[in-house]
């Protein structure tokens, strides 16, 4: 069995999770059609994918991922001719990618992970933080009539960088020692496509105007990156609040509703728009 491996990336609350928990539902329930398909549990653990396709299923947000508690997901598939693949993600903490903008450094076991030939950088495309100017910060601050005292200074920290700023450094690592394994293809993934949708942008435009350095970085080709960039709605909509006291909400209780559980993902690129998330893992493997 040819043993691909794909690795899943992406800040912190990124939707890297809610994509793997939909993704495991499509698989085993295979109520649509995909390009992938189920092939085996053989030397699977589909323990903790089993847990989070559940609560998928459930409309509920999936817990934060453990720190420290890295978990590597195998899956047994097999492509549209049949042939055997299997694709390994570790389902690792944002906060892992963090440390690496942040401290410059990262475990040995992140390490050896990150080496895998396909990337899916995963994007929230409604928690992107835009590069925000000093000058007008502060005459949005007088606007308010907040106190805004001359010469005071700020401390800066890495994680006021803007959401660009972070991405395109951690692609750079990945094509710096001993991170680097040539060049390789990346799928971005702009996770909860419901919320960007009103903006009326396909997805590259959508880079285009949120992450322009990210844009310029790729069309730049400077690392060589082969890539694609999707919108995806793993969700379809808001689900309800981990907190359980909390009330439900009528976009949850809708989804739940739906015959067809797989018909809430949207997977949208150049091509037509599909319920197909296996099709950015099928072309990563090509
Ligand atoms: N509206 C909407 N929210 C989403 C979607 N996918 C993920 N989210 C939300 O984004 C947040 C982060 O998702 P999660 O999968 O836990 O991110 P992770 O930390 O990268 O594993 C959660 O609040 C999710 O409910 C989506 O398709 N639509
Ligand atoms: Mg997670």
């Amino acid at each position: 069995m040819s043993d691909q491996s794909v690795i899943i990336i992406g800040l912190p609350e990124s939707g890297k999770t809610t994509f793997l928990a939909a993704l495991w539902h499509l698989i085993t329930d295979r109520d649509v059609e995909t390009k992938l398909r189920f092939h085996t549990l053989k030397d699977g653990d589909a323990t903790h994918l089993n847990e989070i396709a559940a609560r998928w299923r459930d409309a509920k947000i999936q817990d934060r991922t453990a720190v420290g508690g890295s978990r590597l997901v195998s899956m047994n598939l097999k492509d549209a001719q049949n042939s055997p693949v299997r694709v390994t993600f570790p389902d690792v903490p944002g906060e892992a990618y963090r440390r690496m903008w942040e401290d410059r450094d990262c475990e040995p076991e992140i390490r050896d992970v990150l080496r895998a030939e396909g990337v899916l950088l995963f994007i929230h495309s409604d928690a992107i933080a835009p590069p925000r100017w000093v000058v007008d910060e502060v005459a949005q601050s007088r606007a308010l009539g907040l106190e805004v005292p001359d010469g005071q200074q700020a401390p800066w920290h890495p994680r006021l960088a803007p959401t660009q700023v972070q991405l395109v450094d951690l692609l750079q690592l990945l094509r710096t020692p001993p991170l680097d394994v040539g060049p390789r293809k990346l799928a971005i993934m702009l996770s909860a496509w419901d919320k960007a949708e009103g903006e009326e942008l396909a997805p590259f435009a959508y880079v285009e105007a949120k992450l322009p350095l990210l844009a310029q970085y790729l069309r730049g080709g400077a690392d060589g990156w082969r890539f694609r960039i999707y919108g995806v709605s793993a969700q379809g909509g808001d689900y309800d609040p981990v907190d359980l006291a909390a009330a439900r909400r009528p976009e949850a209780e809708a989804l739940r509703r739906l015959d067809r559980p797989s018909t809430r993902i949207r997977l949208v690129s150049a091509g037509p728009e599909s319920h197909d998330l296996t099709e950015p893992l099928a072309w990563l493997m090509e």
